[in-house]
């Protein structure tokens, strides 16, 4: 059985099958692939949400507090849930990772909460697209909400966060972390801000801080997006719901809201928050328009990929080694060396 995957299984919700899933996926094993494009018809249904900020702000801990909510809503249905720790390989979130499984007992022996921890950066070529393709197994597993954490605000966190519907942005007071957090753009992929460890004195300075900055980095940001997706995509327009469109011009602002995660003190707010948000999305056509996207993005990387891989076919070595030659004397230029070679 070493290396194969039941899919019928996953999809009927056992855990075990989905595990040996997950880790087949992560491996890009021939296997993984299969079950992949097996599952694929069955994802597209889940709320993914990315879970972002600093190290230590408290990501887990909320992560952790949210899914209790999830699972015991004060009204409605519990919703299903799955967490994906990206990176806790980094020698930074190792230690954390075995204190987060502590204070995460009491959600791990629910049925309806399935936690997987990233075991590497990715064999599939980066840990944005190793995180799409589990996230996508969880997703046809049929796993309501996926909560996505990542640590930092580097390029693979904004991958991530484009893969998420929806972007939980988490600062600490005291940290400097609103600074940090406006040079590094980390404004301009949050849907939701977060100020945890409400606790400490400076808190209110934070919220302060990001609230301020929110309202100069945020309008004009999230307009060039929209106007992106609308013009690169407009084939989706199709598919869209026409009497929504009076909505479109509309854009979402990012709530800043507290809370004391060690405590549960303010989760409440931010589950209402990722609710709000999805709901936006969907009667302001964006969740149609950024799957679109999504998915458009996966299939121009696979198709360059394969055109690379089938025209190294067609080459032979000596010539790119030659072309290698003239570039190194300073002869050809890169963008020379390609065009000459592409003219074969
Ligand atoms: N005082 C206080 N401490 C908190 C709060 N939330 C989390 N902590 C503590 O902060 C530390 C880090 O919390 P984590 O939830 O592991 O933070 P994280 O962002 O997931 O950390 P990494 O994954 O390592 O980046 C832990 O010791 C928590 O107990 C809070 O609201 N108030
Ligand atoms: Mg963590």
């Amino acid at each position: 059985m070493r290396g194969t995957v039941d899919v019928q299984a996953v999809l009927a919700g056992d855990r075990r099958a989905l595990a040996r899933a997950l880790t087949e996926v992560e491996n890009d094993s021939p296997a993984g692939r299969e079950a992949l494009d097996a599952l694929f018809p069955h994802s597209g249904k889940a709320h993914l949400v990315g879970v972002t900020g600093s190290p230590g702000a408290g990501k887990s801990s909320l992560v952790n507090q949210m899914t209790r909510l999830l699972r015991n809503p004060e009204a409605g249905e519990a919703k299903k849930v799955a967490i994906v720790a990206v990176d806790p390989s980094s020698p930074f979130t190792g230690g954390a990772i075995l204190g987060d499984r502590i204070r995460m007992r009491d959600i791990t022996d629910d049925p309806g909460v399935f936690i997987r921890s990233m075991a590497s950066r990715g064999h599939l070529g980066g840990i944005a697209r190793t995180t799409s393709a589990l996230v996508r197994v969880l997703d046809a597993a049929g796993f309501d909400l996926i909560l996505i954490e990542t640590v930092g605000a580097g390029q693979s966190e904004v991958d991530i966060a484009r893969l998420a519907h929806t972007t939980i942005v988490v600062e600490a007071p005291g940290m400097g972390d609103d600074i940090q957090a406006i040079k590094a753009g980390i404004l301009e992929i949050a849907d939701i801000l977060v100020v945890n460890k409400a606790d400490h004195p400076l808190a209110d300075n934070t919220l302060r801080a990001l609230s301020a900055s929110l309202e100069f980095a945020r309008p004009g940001q999230v307009a060039a997006i929209d106007r992106f997706h609308h013009k690169e995509l407009a084939f989706s327009q199709v598919q869209l719901d026409q009497t929504t469109n009076e909505f479109e011009n509309e854009h979402w602002t990012p709530p800043v809201l507290k809370t004391v995660s060690t405590e549960g003190v303010g989760i409440e707010k931010v589950v209402e928050a990722i609710e709000k948000h999805a709901a936006f999305l969907r009667t302001h056509n964006q969740w149609n328009i950024r799957d679109a996207a999504r998915l458009q993005e996966e299939l121009n990387e696979l198709l360059m990929a394969a055109f690379a891989a089938e025209w190294r076919k067609q080459v032979e070595q000596s010539r790119i080694e030659a072309v290698l030659g003239e570039m190194l004397e300073r002869k050809l230029s890169p963008q020379s060396a390609a065009l000459k070679l592409l003219s074969a």
